[in-house]
């Protein structure tokens, strides 16, 4: 406690003297961290090549300076992304934390934001409370209650009347379970049975089973990005598909990055999010478009978070000057 107290004591100080040389630098560095190896490295992929293409669509000059990004892998480990933050902040003199692909991170970090009064710019991490852990923290990404109530409004109303959910065990599989089995409790529906796998190398395996015995309509899936794919693979492996089991789930499942390759047991699942790739606006359009010019990928909704996150920080660089 005495060392963690003392190490942020030091840490306000050094944002002080970082106002006073900023002034003079010509340069504005962004720190992002971002789980670029790892379970989670999809999510980095994304959201670092989001940056790059919206510096490239806008420039890297904000009220007369230089933008600087600097990248620094988590490996979506939290301890490790609160002690970029604070190297970020302390010798780097970032004027903004961004990124933080899961919640552990991001709430991990939000101490360090308060403490240097560091404007923190959360790209993925969503669960709810997240915007509360520190009043310098805004969010680019979604709330998981967004997707699962509106699984919960659809479901009944298309024949799905007892339903089995399947989540991540931790703050995103928490919110994601709570709000769609409480609106299809609301509407009616029956939820038979709620089925919890590890964040950490998860086994579908005897989830699915249980999931399986339980003769549901429809299983209602969470899972974080970069899951997804291997989910449904199982979940086709194990027959939950050819027993007329529907799948539903929230849009980070059905990953725009990993869709095309999961075969044909994506067809029919019906998933509610805020961003598709398929998205038909024109914005959007422009946005894939340009985004496959200088990637081998598709966009996903982090590449989303990421994009609009840059246009946030900028933006608020050139109100304030
Ligand atoms: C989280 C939520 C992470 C949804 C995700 O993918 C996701 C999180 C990495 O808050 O940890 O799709």
């Amino acid at each position: 406690m005495i060392t963690r107290r003392h190490h942020l004591a030091v840490l306000a100080a050094a944002t002080v003297a970082a106002g006073s040389a900023l002034a003079q630098s010509d340069t504005v560095k962004i720190g992002v961290i971002l789980p670029m190896t790892g379970q989670q490295a999809s999510t980095g992929k994304q959201i670092d090549a989001a940056i790059k293409l919206w510096l490239a669509q806008n420039g890297n000059k904000v009220a007369g300076k230089k933008v600087e990004v600097i990248v620094k892998d988590d490996a979506g480990v939290a301890d490790t992304s609160r002690r970029l933050a604070q190297e970020l902040v302390v010798n780097d003199k970032v004027v903004a934390l961004a990124g933080f692909g899961l919640t552990p991170i991001a709430l991990a970090t939000a101490p360090i934001a308060t403490q240097s009064k560091t404007p923190m710019v959360v790209m993925a991490a969503a669960t709810s409370s997240i915007t509360e852990a520190s009043p310098y923290i805004v969010r680019t990404s979604f709330t998981l209650p967004q997707a699962a109530v509106a699984m919960g409004e659809w479901a009944p109303k298309n024949g799905i009347k007892k339903v089995v959910t399947l989540v991540a065990d931790y703050g995103p599989g928490n919110d994601a379970e709570k709000y769609f089995a409480d609106r299809m409790q609301l509407n009616g529906a029956q939820v038979l049975e709620k089925l919890r796998t590890p964040l950490r190398a998860p086994d579908f395996a005897p989830v699915l089973q249980k999931a399986r015995d339980a003769k549901p309509d429809a299983i209602f899936v969470f899972l974080p990005s970069g899951q997804g794919a291997q989910f449904m693979k199982q979940f086709a492996e194990r027959g939950l598909d050819k027993a007329g089991i529907k799948l539903i789930a929230t849009g980070d499942v059905t990953d725009d990055d990993q869709l095309a390759d999961m075969g044909d047991v994506a067809l029919g699942v019906v998933n509610a999010h805020h961003y598709s790739a398929a998205h038909p606006s024109a914005m959007n359009k422009k946005f894939v478009a340009e985004f496959q010019a200088l990637n081998k990928f598709r966009p996903n909704f982090m590449a989303m978070g990421g994009w609009d996150g840059m246009r946030v920080i900028v933006n608020a660089l050139n109100t304030t000057k």
